[in-house]
């Protein structure tokens, strides 16, 4: 099946998920957002829901579906300025052959498309912005054409777009794949630069170079580089800093490939070999995300799999000194959750953080422990879950007093204190549900402490 018969075969199970009888559906693109105080735009993202119905990914595009008539895109055509400082754009003919839609309509058409449906029932889900800037997709008002706004159906729809996101379809994988493959270069360019005196700024764009040249045409998401102490900061910005022997750098980067994400995360020695306590955490971290990996399966509760990592995690610290007591009793307490605040991993697409994430009816735990989990439902086959445990060494956490005196008995603050300025560690994958098990899509991109030391070692000889 090519992409324009899957895109084909995605609309209709919409449609027959969404089951309306009349009245119309409008998925915007969204509107190019500008840079205020300049003429320059930000960089364009289409809204996952239009990207993932349309196929199509301009700006201003507008998917319509009604009952009888089907689906039709509304595209933007460029006037002559635009030709002349932009470019033609594409031609509504291949976009039809590309997205497999028959009617792929010039933008102008969408005011009469929405008049001969005077007074029915809209829904609109992908980009808001259609109500408050209608003339940014070419419309006088939207006011004028009394149209019959649905908010709670418009709701319903998109919740059941996002739960069909949930499980990919073999042409969505195959984007995945790509971005994974890319990120693996990437990743591996990071491993054989990282040195002392190299900034992390440096890391960054020589990582990303490597996305690009592999055939991304972006990041997933703003490239994470933290050494030393930065590698702390869960989504910490790469700075001039330079990195230092003796330090680990934690590299959070992914590349997208046709609006699909990866995300990875790797963390290595600036030297040749992770050293004592280093060496220590990091084989902690890495034998958490084993055992997530190997309980990933068709039925099983993501929270549950989040909780057998934070008790892994907690019985690990308690060998290595850094916590006291029964692992059970310091997960309940949260103690584990001073050295790995945040969930065990999200779902993973269109978005980073993929919707569909909560299970409808599900509200995020407003418990230390659990407030930053971003999934809450049972995995199936075709999800695509990032599984990614850290262990951090958080001043604002660490040196917080009332927590110091609440965790007196079970955190060796003594240790802690001498590890302040560690920084992190974070091991992350991106694994596919399948009927057997978990597939990692990443795994290529090395990790464990052999293959990791073996590439430094060539790298820094
Ligand atoms: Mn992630």
């Amino acid at each position: 099946m090519d992409h324009a018969q899957a895109l084909n075969q995605r609309r209709e199970e919409t449609a027959r998920a969404w089951a309306i009888s009349r009245g119309a559906v409008l998925v915007p693109a969204g509107l190019m957002l500008p840079v205020a105080g300049t003429d320059q735009f930000h960089e364009f993202h289409p809204h996952p829901e239009h990207a993932y119905l349309a196929g199509a990914s301009a700006p201003a595009g507008v998917l319509a579906f009604d009952p009888g008539a089907g689906w039709t895109l509304f595209a933007h055509v460029p006037g002559e300025d635009e030709v002349v400082w932009t470019g033609a754009g594409e031609p509504l003919e291949e976009t039809a052959a590309k997205t497999g839609l028959d009617r792929v309509l010039p933008l102008a058409a969408l005011g009469q498309w929405l008049e001969r449906r005077r007074g029915e029932p809209i829904a609109i889900i992908g980009n808001r912005d259609l109500l408050t800037d209608p003339r940014g997709y070419g419309l006088a008002s939207f006011d004028h054409l009394e149209l019959d706004v649905d908010e709670e159906l418009s709701a319903l729809l998109s919740l059941s777009v996002s739960e069909s996101r949930r499980a990919k379809a073999p042409d969505e994988l195959e984007h995945m794949r790509l971005a994974a493959q890319a990120s693996r270069r990437g990743h591996l360019a990071g491993m054989r630069l990282a040195r002392a005196g190299i900034t992390e700024r440096q890391l960054q764009v020589e990582i990303e170079a490597e996305f690009f040249r592999e055939g991304a045409l972006r990041t997933a998401y703003s490239s994470l580089v933290g050494s030393g102490p930065n590698g702390a900061v869960l989504h910490f910005a790469p700075s001039p800093k330079p990195m230092r022997d003796g330090e680990l750098v934690l590299v959070d980067a992914g590349a997208e490939w046709q609006q699909y994400a990866s995300d990875v995360t790797r963390t290595y020695p600036v030297g040749q070999r992770f050293e004592g306590v280093h060496r220590d955490l990091y084989a902690l971290v890495l034998q958490v995300q084993a055992e997530a990996i190997a309980g990933v399966r068709p039925g099983v509760e993501f929270k549950d799999l989040h909780l057998g990592a934070a008790n892994t995690l907690a019985a690990g610290l308690v060998d290595l000194g850094i916590l006291r007591g029964n692992p059970h009793d310091l997960v309940d307490r949260d103690v584990h959750a001073l050295f790995f605040p945040h969930g065990l991993g999200h779902m993973l697409g269109l978005s980073t953080h993929d919707a569909g994430g909560c299970l409808a009816g599900r509200q995020p735990s407003d418990r230390f422990g659990l407030k930053w989990l971003r999934a809450d439902l049972p995995l199936q086959p075709g999800y695509v879950v990032t599984i990614e445990p850290g262990v951090y060494f958080i001043r604002a956490l660490l040196t917080d007093p009332a927590r110091r005196a609440a965790f007196a008995d079970a955190v060796a603050w003594e240790r802690v204190d001498a590890m302040l300025d560690l920084g992190g560690i974070r091991i992350e994958d991106d694994v596919l549900v399948t009927d057997a098990g978990a597939g990692v899509l990443t795994a290529a991109i090395p990790k464990s402490i052999a293959e990791i030391e073996a590439i430094r070692r060539e790298a820094l000889a």
